[in-house]
């Protein structure tokens, strides 16, 4: 394809109309696309791993993927659901691709996360709607995570290598890794990107076990950041206060139609309270009490005078869900998967920086200990490259274009595509 095609077939795909403040975000990547389709090899392979249904944004996260796969912005390779059952998430995975128009992103089924550890039954918002576990595109068995990314990554040539998303346990990475020399990973891994957090020690990256997926399966994440730091290969951790920072306003889930629109929406209803339930009543662990949802979920800074206040007070549900945000944790980690030229044409990244040029960050917007990490590099007082407003306002961009796949109208009207 020539650059003007290039540019016609991206123009046409945008969601929104000619002329909008959102028309003009796609339109500020096209120099950046252009340029580079005059280079081999420069479309940025991904693979993701995420858990999607046991929280609410692995799916958001997926939508962003598929999304800029769609427009031509990255080349979305395949994605990996873990965590029992990881067969049905994966279903859910393979109806979502069906309904967003790219089937061709491969699924695969992936472990259980947790070493065997973990033994529950499923959360009362945690894969509820299974009607889509019969239909015709999920008639075909998956393949295991383990063989997709063998077969993602190994048949990659060394000059085109392949970024990879993490958004759950590092259990399948840690065993895939286990099983490849350091030549390999080295030539074929361009970037991991994760959500979570590490931690510097003797100037090394280790993961924060109190970020929910590094403790799924600590050795693993131990195991995985270990030996990304020694093979020198660049990694970033988005933690959650950057989806915090960024976090969306409740309302967008009014306006995304569509059966994936909805189905965020009444997954948001239902987790919501789990969250709120649990974290009044029986945290998850002990840093996920009251504090960390008045933060988190509400945006309250911990140093305000209104905290104090709303601590020391009874919050009942509907006050905290008529206050609460949307933190869109694996989908701010999502974008972290675009090249830094892109996120700079996006305006979430500062003109002059780069995730790889920055070591660490850690970010002061009203909120501490915000980090985005990269892992070659010492615990320093950065400024924030990130612009919060610009990758909120990218977040709904790309989140609201959901609703304009036919495919998905169609089934909303009872047509079979
Ligand atoms: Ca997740």
């Amino acid at each position: 394809m020539n650059t003007a095609s290039f540019e016609s077939c991206f123009r046409s795909k945008i969601p929104f109309s000619f002329g909008t403040k959102e028309y003009s975000a796609y339109e500020a990547m096209l120099p950046v696309l252009l340029r580079r389709m005059r280079m081999p090899h420069s479309i940025p392979n991904i693979v993701s791993l995420g858990d999607p249904e046991q929280d609410g944004d692995d799916q958001l996260a997926d939508i962003v993927l598929c999304h800029l796969h769609s427009m031509g912005v990255l080349n979305y390779m395949g994605s990996i659901a873990n965590h029992h059952p990881s067969d049905k998430r994966a279903n859910f995975l393979r109806t979502q691709h069906f309904l967003l128009g790219t089937p061709e992103v491969l699924v695969a089924a992936g472990t259980d996360g947790t070493g065997g550890r973990e033994h529950r039954a499923l959360y009362y918002h945690e894969l509820q709607n299974q009607t889509f576990d019969d239909q015709e595109w999920n008639k075909n068995d998956h393949i295991d995570g383990h063989r997709l990314l063998h077969q993602i990554l190994n048949n990659t040539t060394t000059s085109n290598k392949v970024s990879i998303l993490n958004t759950s346990s590092f259990q399948d990475l840690s065993e895939y890794f286990k099983t490849q020399d350091d030549q390999t990973l080295r030539e074929r891994i361009g970037k991991v990107v994760s959500q979570g957090g590490y931690k510097i020690e003797y100037g090394l990256p280790q993961p924060d076990l109190t970020a929910m997926n590094n403790k799924f399966n600590p050795e693993a994440a131990t195991y995985v950041t270990t030996r990304l730091g020694k093979l020198n290969i660049p990694s970033d951790a988005w933690g959650k206060q950057v989806a915090a920072a960024a976090a969306l306003d409740r309302d967008f889930l009014k306006t995304l139609p569509g059966p994936l629109g909805y189905h965020i929406g009444w997954l948001a209803d239902r987790k919501d309270y789990k969250y709120y339930f649990d974290a009044l009543h029986q945290p998850f662990m002990p840093h996920l009490g009251k504090e960390w949802l008045l933060e988190i979920y509400m945006g309250i800074p911990r140093d305000s005078k209104e905290f104090q206040e709303i601590l020391s007070q009874p919050l009942p549900f509907q006050t905290f869900l008529k206050a609460a945000k949307y933190p869109a944790y694996d989908a701010c980690a999502a974008i972290g998967t675009l090249d830094p030229e892109i996120l700079r044409c996006l305006g979430i990244l500062e003109p002059s920086t780069g995730l790889g040029q920055v070591q660490t960050h850690r970010l002061d917007k009203g909120c501490t200990n915000i980090y985005v990490q990269e892992s070659r590099g010492k615990d320093t007082d950065l400024k924030s490259p990130i612009f919060f407003a610009n990758l909120q306002c990218q977040l709904r961009y790309f989140q609201a274009a959901v609703a304009i796949f036919e495919d998905g109208r169609r089934l909303q009207k009872g047509v079979k595509p």
